[in-house]
């Protein structure tokens, strides 16, 4: 098999599409580099007694993992330096993170979720970074927290790495979606699938079942249909996955396809759903669409949503297109 390595993915790109100016190639190299430092420290596990509680809350009143910090602090000393960002922000700080004067200030945003699946770092399961790449705008001196109110689909790139059996980095520069799994021997990433394409139909669905007394109608009807298997309306059996660590989820849709939602419900009236539109959904929307998938919040396409606020929660219904259509069809319908 002829290695391709990150390095030359990004390189080739720039090349031959112009898709990946230069900052943005530094960029990704230092988002997969500060991912292979998380790999580390994920696999030492209680050896390198990165297990448990930090004993801190995040901006969303969530209890912080050690490895939540741990992840964080990975990501903002690599990328702080490069010249390549104005600024960060993260599902774990409150307000955005400016390069410091010593610097040189980049172009770009980087906005990520640290660790992802938090539930599931002290019980061995697969977690993830997700991260998503806006271009700062305007030629304003400074940057503030509205320079980062930018829908998804003015994403300069978007991607994910998942702690898993192996340890993955899928990304998009907007030209498809490429997977890249990590050599531990070599230390470098190998691209190992170009061209991701999600299957449009699917016979599996992942939700968390536990909160169905608390969904919408649509959501109820949609897995009321599901579940009434080849006898029911849909004429099919389908299957079921919910691993709770929303990059795993994913990675499983990209590889064989799915629906994934974590929607709105009435226990929270007034939160759009529990997962964040700008570290969570929107990278991952990015990825889904150019996989040839769909994502939407059961109404609109996630990627026009405009953000208000840096910590905006929103509905998530993402993957195979007929199925994500349907779903979104329901909401449509029930008005
Ligand atoms: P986190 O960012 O605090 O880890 O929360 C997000 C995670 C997603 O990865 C996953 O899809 C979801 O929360 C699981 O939630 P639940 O435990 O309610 O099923
Ligand atoms: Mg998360």
């Amino acid at each position: 098999m002829k290695r391709i390595s990150l390095t030359q993915y990004l390189v080739e790109q720039q090349r031959e599409h112009g898709h990946i100016p230069g900052q943005l190639r530094l960029l990704i190299e230092v988002v997969a580099r500060a991912c292979k430092r998380i790999a580390i420290a994920v696999n030492k596990g209680a050896l390198g007694e990165v297990l448990g509680s930090a004993g801190s809350e995040n901006v969303q009143g969530e209890v912080q993992k050690k490895l939540d910090i741990i992840s964080n602090e990975v990501l903002i000393e690599t990328n702080e330096w490069g010249g390549h960002l104005a600024a960060m922000a993260s599902e774990e700080m409150d307000s955005i993170h400016v390069v410091p004067n010593r610097y040189p200030q980049g172009e770009y945003l980087l906005l990520f979720d640290p660790l992802d699946g938090s539930s599931n770092i002290d019980v061995n399961v697969s977690i993830g970074t997700i991260f998503s790449v806006l271009r700062k705008v305007g030629h304003t001196r400074g940057v503030s927290e509205e320079d980062f109110h930018q829908p998804g689909k003015h994403q300069a790139a978007a991607g994910y790495c998942v702690y898993g059996p192996q340890t993955m980095l899928v990304l998009t520069v907007g030209d498809g979606v490429a997977m890249f799994t990590l050599d531990r021997e070599t230390g470098s990433w190998v691209l190992t699938q170009d061209g991701v394409q999600i299957p449009e139909d699917t016979k599996e669905f992942a939700i968390n079942m536990s909160n169905m007394r608390h969904w919408a109608p649509p959501v109820k009807q949609y897995i009321d249909e599901c579940l009434q298997g080849r006898d029911g309306p849909r004429g099919k059996d389908f299957n079921m996955r919910w691993v709770a660590s929303m990059v795993a989820d994913v990675h499983r849709i990209l590889t064989r396809g799915g629906i994934f939602m974590y929607p709105w419900d009435q226990r929270e009236p007034d939160k759009p759903g529990k997962l964040r539109l700008m570290y969570e959904a929107n990278p991952m929307a990015f990825i889904v669409e150019q996989a040839g998938g769909m994502a939407t919040n059961g109404r609109e396409r996630i990627l026009d949503i405009q953000p208000e606020k840096l910590h905006q929660r929103v509905s998530v219904v993402l993957g195979s297109k007929n199925e994500v259509k349907r779903v979104t069809d329901l909401h449509l319908a029930a008005g």
